[in-house]
């Protein structure tokens, strides 16, 4: 029984009208990364931080799910080996599009975070740094994101899974942030066959043993049937 883990990057929720981050006009050209997205920048301006987040939040909320977040949750439910999903991306898609496991190594949007006591709960719509944790009471709450120089969620999880699997796909990620560039090399390492599914070539298109480019509501569905 084949075992598949999937990577999923920011492009495929691009066509839900989620902006991706390294494309023209992407969220790195409008903010400054080392402000909203390392914890440097959220100690100096927690307001900044948490605007860009109830910004983001507040799209995630009129965004829904496309094509190739529905055929990775028909991937799940009808393949018969093991399918682990691990993304990068923060929203909720590939839940609201009926994927039931699915491994946020970049944390949650819609989750809170106390930088104190590290206690997680549901985000409020708007959230600030005043609002106080329900567990401890210390008003340092933070979006449950992972910022550059923190270490991603599950990572002991994420790598047993690509060491056991058969096939490694990944679906619209540039290939520029560590530690998930770096899967297609352990997976190659491991012997698994390696696809990259993505709107055009990446940083990482020559690891690949296979390829295909185009939109992901197109080219997902397609490379499940
Ligand atoms: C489409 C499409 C369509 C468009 N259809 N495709 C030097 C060397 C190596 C590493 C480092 C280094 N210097 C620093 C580091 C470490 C650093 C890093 O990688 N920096 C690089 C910039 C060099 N990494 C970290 O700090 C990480 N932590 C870490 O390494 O800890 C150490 C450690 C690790 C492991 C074990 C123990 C210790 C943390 C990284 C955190 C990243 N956080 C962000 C923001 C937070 C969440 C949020 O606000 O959303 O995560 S940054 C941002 O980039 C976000 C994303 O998840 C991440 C990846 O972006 P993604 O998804 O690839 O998006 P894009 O925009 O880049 O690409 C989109 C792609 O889609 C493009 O290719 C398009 O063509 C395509 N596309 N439309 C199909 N319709």
């Amino acid at each position: 029984m084949k075992r598949i883990v999937i990577l999923t990057g920011a492009g495929i929720s691009a066509e839900s009208g989620l902006g991706t981050f390294r494309d023209v006009g992407g969220v790195w050209s409008q903010y400054d990364l080392q402000e909203v997205a390392t914890p440097q920048g959220f100690a100096r301006n927690p307001a900044l931080v948490h605007d860009f987040y109830n910004h983001r939040r507040a799209n995630l909320l009129t965004a829904s799910p496309n094509p190739a977040h529905v055929a990775l949750a028909r991937l799940e439910r009808e393949w018969p080996g093991r399918v682990d999903l691990v993304t990068q991306n923060i929203d909720d898609l590939h839940e609201r599009a009926g994927h039931r496991n699915v491994i946020h190594m970049h944390g949650e949007l819609m989750e809170a975070k106390c930088a104190e006591c590290g206690a997680h709960w549901e985000a409020p719509k708007r959230m600030q740094a005043s609002d106080p944790c329900p567990e401890c009471g210390e008003s340092a709450t933070r979006p449950d994101v992972v910022w550059f120089g923190e270490i991603p969620y599950d990572m002991d999880l994420i790598e047993s899974r690509i060491a056991e699997c058969d096939i490694f796909a990944s679906i619209g990620t540039s290939g520029q942030v560590f530690p998930a560039a770096g899967f297609v090399l352990q997976a190659n390492a491991m012997g698994a066959h390696t696809v990259e599914l993505n709107l055009e070539a990446s940083e990482l298109s020559g690891m690949f043993e296979e390829r295909h480019e185009g939109p992901a509501s197109d080219i997902v569905p397609a490379w499940v049937d």
